[in-house]
């Protein structure tokens, strides 16, 4: 019975210790018709919290920076119309590349309205916007989190085995 237990423990740890995905909130007309921050870095599996701000927005895949027509691929990053105090949540599902988006409602994207989240491989977590050297520097954190769990795991192992 208590084996049993160990094992379910054990499971349990090691599902938090592989799944490291990250939340990066885009704050969606802020200031002005903008996303803040415009440009985000998240790897696959990392959620993007879309928080409209104020107005009514409609945010849509593009094929390329600040352009304002649809994808021509099948796009995942659809919206719809959203109001302000709405959130739209969009999971990163690809392993990089970028993945550019605006609002296609109304004149806003014409009026600045788009972004991109700059899609890394990698364990860990993404991060907000600003210098590649601001992203790793998040990216320790939820690695000694991990060993910290890996090393829990270890522990309970070599404790069933007594
Ligand atoms: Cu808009």
């Amino acid at each position: 019975m208590v084996r049993t237990l160990d094992i379910l423990v054990l499971l349990i740890l090691t599902f938090l210790a592989c799944s490291n995905a990250e939340t990066i909130t885009v704050k969606v007309a802020d200031n002005a018709l903008d996303f803040n921050p415009k440009n985000v870095t998240a790897r696959k599996g990392d959620v993007i919290s879309f928080v409209f701000v104020s107005g009514k927005h409609s945010l849509v895949q593009s094929d390329s920076p600040g352009v304002c027509t649809n994808s021509t691929s099948l796009t995942s990053l659809s919206s719809g119309e959203k109001s302000q105090g709405e959130t739209y949540t969009y999971t990163v599902n690809q392993n990089d590349g970028a993945i550019y988006y605006f609002c296609n409602y109304g004149q806003h994207c014409l009026g600045g309205e788009s972004g991109v989240i700059n899609v890394v491989t990698g364990n860990g977590g993404g991060s907000g916007s600003g210098s590649n050297g601001k992203s790793s520097a998040s990216v320790n954190v939820p690695n000694s989190f991990n060993f910290f769990l890996l090393f829990t795991i270890t522990l309970f192992f070599f404790k069933s085995m007594l």
